[in-house]
């Protein structure tokens, strides 16, 4: 395979200033005419991208080209010899009845379907497929009425006809240049909800949204969370929508979690449907999210883009940390309509927002963390890739959301914002790069700090791995100062491993929010020698050279250090604390969110300890105590209670097991879970009773917080073997009023009470979901990831006839939650997880080699396995590798493990 290298970027020696296309669209054979317009911008010869097209005709200004006249290759088709101007007319077809990649255009349930980003439009049509050539579009789409009676496509509506046979045709044009990779179209037999809407400076603008008929009626929340994101993105960035009509259509089978495509975003259905009876908690609170994040593109990816794909973080973390904000912001803004009001208000939304950090925080350790300690490993602008599909990471993400908050906490919200107008004033229109976002900032920066620049912050984008920070203190009780010395450490990671000592990785750029306790847990009043700011409960200690120290001045005693508040960058944080000192902080610290990262870091060395088999096992009962402190604080709302009660997950313990035992691991979850799931029985049933949430359905974050909290609770009754509390989750199954408590009463009985209350549970479960494909995922996802589920099970469920593996949606639900969230049985020692993963790996690859290298991915981590596991992911990886015909995308993760 061919590595492509961010150094090696040049310029396309065209531009395309209008592209012309028509489709006549026929499942088994559609044929495309493409029109372009191309002005030579640099020397050279115009090489134009295809893949599986058949190539009918070539045309130059308006003259077809003898075959001797280009140059055909598979992927590619040359055109020699242009001058200053050309019209091309280029004439292709494609097979989208059999295109299961799900990339460029395909059907899914009788509609046709498009996705072109990455590099899929090269599959529609002959085209420079690049980011930075940007076009004006003209789309004319004709297709049978009766089969198709919707043609969309971006833009505006200009012209629609009928033509002769029953056909019809409809020609829309979008009035922004765009990149390729946001075309679309939808053309199919297709339902709708809409509203009319005035945009803050008094257009009307009309918002739709499309899904399978028969659904419609769960497309309400998707339609007001659509409205919101446009009147968010107005007050908080000062952005306004730019188009007339704003579309978003469900796709039953799609790659990803949804497209940002100019003015027709097209969505995977699991992040636009929903209702009561079908959809949980979380899946209202990511459909709100994602809808968000696709809709803020129309700015933050859209309107400016990336100039090559290296750059995809530019838009891809912005947008992350944009939706993150919206979500934050909504969930605030959904608790003022609750009744609550003052103070109380005040407190529900500030812990709301914790929360929301909080699940994300725990997002990016779970898949972030391990991926930038892997193979994988990556800056979040990569050097170089063999395949962009596989860079659709949590680094480039995740991780890029955290380098931009970084950067929002150094220039706080007012001038973070200045920086965006920047950023826009300078570059609407424009392909452009990381470098060119983080000079908009630092134009603001600088003028904040004239002292400052943001070289050394400029370092996140170029170096892979999570640095570490060291902590220590110093206290001196006579001149009755704290010195705080952060030392930063980045270790190599990946390709970087190779190059040994002689790489040399520079300190970045570290926000590091810290705040200090007293021996009671109060909070103390921080002052900075040398600074004339006035003392506060929290400071930003900006790290920027491999070592730093502050001294804090008129400290009364020895303090507790609460530190990386609000996960203020996306770093390990090394510091010698007691146990005495997390539980003093879980108990104290004002801020919410180190408050329950002790918490976790408490839980976490109890499993540890037992999970390393130690000769003398810790002793519990200072987690229950510790725990119960919680539990019995009144002034906690229910979902961060929730999320600081909750175990931390096997995935980041594994983290820090080394080498990793995931059965020892889920062997002293067990133990811990089920011991505080007995001494705090009395507590737990507390919990439930006052968590319900009776009345109709609402999945505000407190009526939501209760639900986790209450089922929270559940589960730890029955992990700990409370028997009454096995009739309560029967109960709670047969009469809940929504899916989350539905879903959550079968897991706990799957998971912790298997038998014939369970079997029957999950075969009520079964007949409710049947017409419901979005609920049979969740059936079969939750047997995939049950506590009692092997390979030889999962076997099982592959064989059933609502199984298909050509729905990445249902090969998600079932094979990757077994492969990937299923640590206990995946990894069984006669290594039959192993095997079933290879040959799954293989089966998708046939046909969906992005969706098959995701799950590849999944052994990546092999060698830092006890060695039975080690010498069988080996294996297994080999066996995939040794695959003849296997795609780049697979090809480059496997070799990248076993490098
Ligand atoms: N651009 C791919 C899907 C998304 O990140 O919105
Ligand atoms: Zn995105």
């Amino acid at each position: 395979p061919v590595t492509i290298r961010r150094q090696d970027y040049q310029p396309y020696p065209f531009a395309v200033d209008t592209v012309a296309l028509a489709f006549d669209l026929q499942p088994a054979l559609t044929t495309v005419t493409a029109e372009l317009e191309v002005v030579r911008q640099h020397p050279g010869d115009l090489v134009l991208d295809g893949e599986d097209l058949e190539l009918v005709s070539v045309a130059v200004d308006g003259q077809p080209l003898a075959s001797h006249a280009y140059q055909l290759a598979p992927t590619t088709l040359t055109i020699p010899g242009l001058g200053e101007r050309a019209r091309l007319t280029l004439v292709s077809r494609c097979r989208p009845a059999e295109n299961a990649t799900l990339m460029g255009l395909y059907v899914s349930n009788g509609v046709f379907f498009t996705q072109c980003e990455a590099e899929g439009f090269r599959r529609i049509t002959w085209f420079p497929d690049r980011p930075d050539v940007m076009s004006r579009y003209t789309v004319t789409l004709r297709a049978p009425k009766a089969d198709f009676p919707q043609l969309l496509s971006n833009g505006n509506l200009i012209a629609q006809r009928e033509l002769a046979d029953g056909r019809h045709e409809a020609v829309w044009e979008d009035p922004f240049r765009k990149p390729c990779y946001l075309f679309a179209l939808v053309a199919g037999k297709l339902a709708w909800t809409e509203k009319r809407v005035r945009t803050r400076s008094g257009r009307d603008v009309l918002l739709q949204v499309y899904t399978d008929p028969g659904n419609e009626g769960k497309t309400e929340w998707a339609l007001a969370s659509l409205e919101r994101s446009l009147r968010w993105d107005e007050t908080r960035f000062d952005l306004e929508l730019d188009l007339d009509r704003f579309m978003i259509v469900a796709a039953r089978d799609f790659n990803m979690g949804a497209m940002e495509n100019k003015g027709l975003n097209i969505f995977n259905a699991a992040y636009v449907l929903a209702d009561p009876d079908s959809a949980t908690d979380a899946n209202y609170s990511a459909i709100e999210a994602v809808i968000g994040h696709e809709y803020f593109h129309n700015w933050t990816g859209n309107r400016v883009t990336c100039r090559d794909w290296f750059q995809l973080s530019l838009k891809e973390g912005l947008t992350v940390f944009r939706d993150q904000e919206f979500t934050a912001d909504m969930m605030a803004a959904a608790l003022a309509d609750t009744g609550l009001t003052g103070d109380a208000l005040a407190k529900a939304q500030a812990s709301a927002r914790t929360v929301k950090r909080i699940d994300d925080v725990i997002a990016l350790r779970a898949a972030q963390f391990p991926e930038d300690a892997g193979p994988m490993a990556h800056p979040i602008r990569p050097e170089s890739y063999q395949e962009i599909g596989n860079f659709y990471t949590a680094t480039v993400y995740e991780k890029g959301a955290e380098v931009i908050r970084m950067q929002h906490t150094l220039l706080g919200e007012a001038g973070f914002q200045r920086g965006m107008a920047e950023y826009f004033r300078r570059h609407d229109g424009q392909a452009v790069t990381c470098d060119d976002f983080v000079d908009a900032m630092e134009s603001v920066y600088r003028a904040q700090h004239p002292e400052r620049d943001l070289t050394a912050f400029r370092r996140w984008y170029r170096q892979a791995g999570t640095p570490r920070v060291r902590v220590t203190l110093a206290y001196d009780a006579q001149a009755r100062t704290c010195t705080v010395t952060l030392a930063q450490h980045c270790a190599p990671v990946g390709v970087e491993r190779l190059a040994g000592d002689s790489l040399h990785k520079a300190p970045v750029h570290i926000p590091f929010k810290i705040g200090l306790l007293d021996a009671q847990g109060h909070p103390l009043p921080l002052r900075l020698s040398g600074s004339d700011a006035a003392a506060s409960d929290t400071v930003v200690l900006e790290l920027t050279e491999a070592s730093q120290h502050w001294v804090f001045t008129d400290v009364p005693g020895h303090p507790v250090p609460s530190l990386l508040r609000d996960f203020s960058a996306p770093v390990i944080v090394e510091y010698d604390y007691t146990d005495r000192d997390l539980a003093l902080l879980l108990a104290h610290d004002t801020n919410a969110y180190a408050r329950r990262e002790a918490g976790q870091e408490l839980a976490a060395r109890h499993i540890l300890a037992h999970a390393s088999g130690a000769t003398t096992p810790p002793d519990d009962a200072q987690l229950v105590q510790a725990w119960r402190a919680v539990l019995d604080d009144p002034q906690v709302d229910p979902g961060w209670r929730a999320r600081a009660l909750n175990l931390p997950a096997e995935k980041v313990l594994a983290e820090r097991m080394s080498p990793i035992d995931p059965g020892a691991l889920a062997q002293a979850r067990d133990l811990v879970r089920a011991r505080l799931g007995r001494d705090l029985a009395g507590q737990w049933r507390a919990a439930i009773d006052d968590n319900q949430t009776p009345g109709a359905y609402s999945p505000d974050p407190l009526s939501a917080g209760r639900r986790d909290l209450k089922n929270l609770a559940l589960s730890y009754l029955l992990a700990g073997g409370d028997a009454p509390a096995r009739e309560l989750a029967e109960l709670q199954y047969r009469d809940a009023g929504n899916m989350t408590d539905r879903l959550a009463a079968l897991a706990a009985l799957v998971n912790h009470a298997p038998g014939a209350a369970a079997d029957a549970a999950l075969a009520d479960f079964y007949q409710r979901s049947r017409r419901d494909p979005l609920m049979l995922d969740k059936w079969f996802a939750l047997q995939a990831t049950a506590r009692t589920t092997d390979a030889g099970q999962v076997r099982k469920l592959l064989a059933h006839s609502d199984f298909t593996l050509r729905n990445p949606n249902r090969a998600r639900a079932l094979v990757f939650q077994f492969c990937l969230n299923n640590p206990r049985h995946f990894h069984a020692a006669d290594g039959a997880g192993y095997r079933f993963w290879a040959e799954q790996v293989l089966a998708l690859d046939a046909f969906n080699p992005e969706i098959a290298a995701r799950l590849a991915r999944g052994l990546e981590q092999w060698t830092r396995y006890a060695p039975v596991l080690r010498d069988a992911m080996h294996a297994a990886l080999e066996r995939v590798r040794s695959q003849a015909g296997l795609s780049r995308n697979v090809t480059e993760i496997v070799s990248k493990a076993l490098e």
